[in-house]
């Protein structure tokens, strides 16, 4: 799109944007032409997510700007200020928000004019975006002198703000969503000095007035110690204080009870969690085919102490959980087979990998590419629901279309296994496991049943549309 001219929006979570990594960097080498904004949400706490990695550490890896709004009305109009941005610099822009703003929704003020889709053109150059070292480089002499000129804009944006206070005993740097916590801690105006920073590369300027006129520095901001890290220096100046020095928690999300007890104001009253409720840890749901394929899995396994089962992202983790208790790792989307891969190769044998239909066609497949192509001795379980069911059932990417991939991968035809988990298969099911992991070479096996909540759901519409069909009679 961008290359073309037009305008491209990028929308992932931050292990999302680890996938990304290499085109994300890379589309800061090249440059844009149409105007490139990549919104990552960040997930502090871990609400649903394997690491509490902070984006801004990309946005300063590929040398480009990095938004990150404080409140929800910031968040629509930097939108198209980072459109406008990213055309203007000719570079993408990463808009970074966490868990509290991608989960929140409030009533703000929507622009009259809709925007213009940009038209088709050609000025995309290839000798920019062609990344041959010899013009890669002259692109990243381009791009790194162009930080300078960034970090001005970022001092100078009408999204950073120097507000004056009058007590100096302390300033407050305040970053995207912690500007909005340290503002509810002062409901009357705070009296101290607030750096609200909402852009970057950190307006260095601001910092240092900031730094000059105050005491001391106590920084707030959501995800690891970026900014802190950055003011602090080698230096370890005793006035600055943030996660790093313990006034505030070194994970975890913020909020503003944490801010009150940082600024010496008293919280309001928190109640314990009444002991009478019960801890409810996740569980597939009732009647879920990966609780089949668990209970036909745990049964063979029974005979092989030393199995080890490779686990993947998506509800069927919910395995790893009692009852079944059956899988012994769980590390990112498509780990499963290669980590399987790599544990054959170490020796390990049952080596069984388990997979979700649409993790598979996700990250799954060059995986399996690789298994066949040096005929691993592994077995594969593509649980396939037709759905991606962890997520809320969005349409699977590879559905109906499981075997002629795994066969196009140059699986052999003999071990590729197709059955239906329900209770009244398990003899069958269990016999293919078995069949499969004495079969020295990679096999794959596809439990096939609908998610429960997308077939309720698909039910009650079929349901709906007979209804109709019948009053339009
Ligand atoms: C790199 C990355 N991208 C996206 C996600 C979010 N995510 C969690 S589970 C999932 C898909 C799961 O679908 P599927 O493999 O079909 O399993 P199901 O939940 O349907 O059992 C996604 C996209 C993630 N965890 N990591
Ligand atoms: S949402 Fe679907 S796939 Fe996930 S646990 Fe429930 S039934 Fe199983």
């Amino acid at each position: 799109m961008s290359f073309m001219g037009k305008r491209a929006l990028v929308c992932m979570k931050h292990v999302g944007l680890n996938v990304c990594a290499d085109p994300f960097v890379n589309s800061g080498m090249t440059g844009t032409n149409g105007g490139v904004v990549v919104l990552v949400a960040d997930d502090p706490s871990m609400h649903s997510s394997q690491d509490e990695q902070d984006s801004r550490f990309y946005g300063k890896f590929a040398m480009i700007p990095t938004l990150e709004p404080s409140n929800q009305q910031e968040a629509y109009d930097m939108m198209a200020f980072a459109f406008d941005y990213s055309e203007e610099i000719h570079l993408p822009v990463l808009m970074r928000v966490t868990t509290r703003m991608a989960h929140s929704r409030a009533v703000v003020e929507v622009a009259e004019t809709p925007r213009q889709e940009n038209e088709l053109n050609y000025n995309a150059k290839a000798s920019d975006w062609v990344l041959l070292p010899a013009f890669a480089r002259k692109r990243n002499v381009v791009v790194t002198g162009q930080q300078k000129e960034l970090e001005e804009k970022a001092v100078a944006s009408p999204y950073n703000k120097f507000v004056e206070g009058t007590d100096k005993s302390l300033g407050i740097i305040a970053s995207g969503i912690g500007y909005n916590y340290v503002m509810e801690c002062f409901k009357d105006g705070c009296p101290y000095p607030v750096l609200k920073i909402s852009q970057y590369p950190l307006p260095k300027k601001l910092v240092r007035k900031m730094l000059a006129e105050c005491e001391k520095v106590l920084i707030v901001e959501e995800g690891q110690p970026f900014i802190e890290d950055m003011v602090r220096g080698v230096g370890e100046a005793e006035n600055i204080m943030g996660r790093l020095t313990g006034e505030l928690p070194r994970t975890g999300e913020l909020n503003p009870d944490f801010l009150k007890k940082a600024l010496g104001i008293p919280s309001d009253e928190n109640f314990a969690p009444c002991e009478d409720v019960t801890p409810r840890p996740p569980a597939l749901c009732q009647g879920c085919g990966h609780r089949d394929v668990y209970t036909a899995l745990n049964k063979v396994l029974e005979d092989y102490p030393n199995a080890r089962v490779f686990g993947d992202i998506g509800c069927y983790t919910l395995g790893f959980l009692p009852p079944y208790k059956a899988i012994h790792s769980c590390v990112d989307m498509g780990a499963s087979i290669t980590m399987a891969k790599g544990a054959a190769d170490a020796g390990q044998w049952p080596a069984v990998a388990i997979i979700g239909d649409s993790t598979f066609t996700h990250s799954g497949m060059t995986g399996l590419l690789d298994a066949i192509n040096e005929n691993a001795n592994i077995t594969v379980i593509i649980s396939d629901n037709l759905t991606t069911g962890m997520t809320g059932g969005q349409d699977s990417a590879g559905t109906n279309k499981f075997e002629a991939i795994v066969r196009g991968l140059g699986l052999d035809n003999e071990h590729l296994k197709v059955v239906v988990p329900l209770p009244k298969n398990m003899p069958e099911i269990t016999q293919i496991i078995r069949d499969e992991i004495e079969y020295k070479g990679v096999s794959v096996i596809i439990p096939r049943r609908e998610c429960m909540q997308t077939l309720q759901r698909h039910l009650k519409q079929k349901k709906a549309a007979e209804k109709a069909a019948q009053e339009n009679k």
